[in-house]
């Protein structure tokens, strides 16, 4: 199935009355008052930018991005199988896995398509604003802890990873892999969130975290996880979630040949609160956070005529490895008239947040700066 005729599909099995009953349910049941849901099926919903001040964004502000109907799982029941090439296959229950060694890790979590809808020509697919980002401190145990149990064999460069959500009809099932490289530095098998046990929508009992990397890398509803020796193929390795090797025009459609599976973010900073009007000579302060693929942001820049000149933005002194770094910015308007403010990130790696995100047919990792109008009056 080519992507045209995915996007079509889903739109068919929006109109199912059955699938429609079970995200209103669903949604009955979870009550998330205060998200901008996206779409009817599955629940997709992001968080409204105001509402991301904080260093650690709340269990029930956290965007969500579920292609299919989240399943219910019963913890008690829930096994998690580690086979492929490794010298014992096993089975662990969620208490097995809360017995092994533990680690928490602050890192942010965005969905490789947060920033969709920004992109020109438009693109089909969820039309994310800004919103579907969060920064949450994550608790579970590195899954090469458990791949040292199960003696990992060489040559698997790539884990399979599978969760335990259903697709409607023919579409595909969301399987992945990742490069074992990454999974060994840092991925977490996460059990909790913010220090509650994981959410329903946000994949309990067990979720991959890969910090760093986009979204669609940490599997939910996690069940089975399968180190190879090549990549998982499927709609949602061979088609989706892929970038272009080399820049293209804006409109440009790339061959899955001339693409590769997209892995780290981008470095990129948001404005989360601005005043739309002030008053001349009145300090005022705007905010954000950045965050990047690196591990760490070194400057975030203001300006005010279009990139001519930059000022520093203040940064908080919170920070973990690939989580977000809040910044504030004071500022005393000197005249009237209307104000562009525009902000920019540059992360411990050199990487520079550009004016226009990287065209790419998917419209993946926007990242062009973000900006904010003020009218300063007399
Ligand atoms: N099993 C499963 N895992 C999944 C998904 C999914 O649909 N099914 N969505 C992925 C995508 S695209 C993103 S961006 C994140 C979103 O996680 P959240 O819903 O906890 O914010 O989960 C990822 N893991
Ligand atoms: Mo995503």
């Amino acid at each position: 199935m080519n992507r045209r005729s995915f996007v079509r599909y889903a739109a068919v099995a929006a109109l199912l009355p059955r699938e429609v009953a079970a995200v209103l349910r669903a949604q009955g049941q979870e009550g998330h008052k205060r998200l901008l849901q996206l779409n009817a099926y599955a629940l997709d919903a992001e968080t409204p930018l105001d509402l991301l001040t904080g260093y650690i964004t709340p269990n029930d502000l956290l965007f969500i991005r579920s292609h299919y109907v989240a399943p219910r799982i019963d913890p008690a029941s829930w096994t998690l199988t580690i086979d492929g090439a490794v010298s014992r296959s096993m089975r662990l229950t969620l208490g097995d896995l809360q017995k092994l060694p533990r680690t928490d890790t602050t890192c942010v979590l965005q969905c490789a398509g947060n920033g969709r809808s920004l992109f020109t020509p438009h693109l089909a697919g969820v039309q994310w604003r800004h919103g579907a980002v969060g920064n949450a401190r994550w608790t579970g145990v590195r899954v090469k802890e458990v791949l040292d149990r199960a003696g990992l064999r060489s040559g698997a460069h790539h884990l399979h990873t599978f969760g335990s959500d259903i697709p409607p009809g023919q579409v595909p099932p969301f399987h992945r892999s990742l490069e074992m490289e990454k999974v060994l530095q840092d991925a977490i098998i996460a059990y909790a969130m913010n220090g509650e046990p994981l959410s329903h929508d946000h994949g309990a009992p067990a979720r991959l975290v890969v910090p760093g990397w986009a979204g669609d890398h940490w599997m939910k509803w996690l069940r089975q996880i399968v180190p190879s020796r090549r990549p998982q193929t499927g709609f949602y390795m061979d088609t989706a979630y892929r970038y272009p090797l080399l820049p293209g025009k804006p409109g440009q459609a790339f061959k899955t040949e001339e693409m590769r599976p997209l892995t780290a973010l981008f470095v990129k900073s948001t404005i989360t609160s601005a005043p739309t009007h002030a008053p001349v000579g009145m300090p005022l302060t705007i905010r954000g956070f950045a965050f990047s693929g690196a591990p760490d942001i070194v400057r975030v820049e203001i300006t005010d005529d279009d990139g001519k000149t930059w000022t520093p933005a203040d940064l908080d002194h919170q920070h973990d490895p690939y989580a977000w770094r809040l910044w504030s910015w004071t500022w005393t308007p000197q005249a009237a008239g209307i104000r562009q403010i525009a902000v920019r990130a540059t992360d411990s790696r050199g990487g520079v947040q550009p004016r226009e995100p990287a065209w790419n047919q998917s419209g993946y990792l926007h990242n062009g700066w973000h900006s904010t109008r003020i009218e300063v009056t007399a």
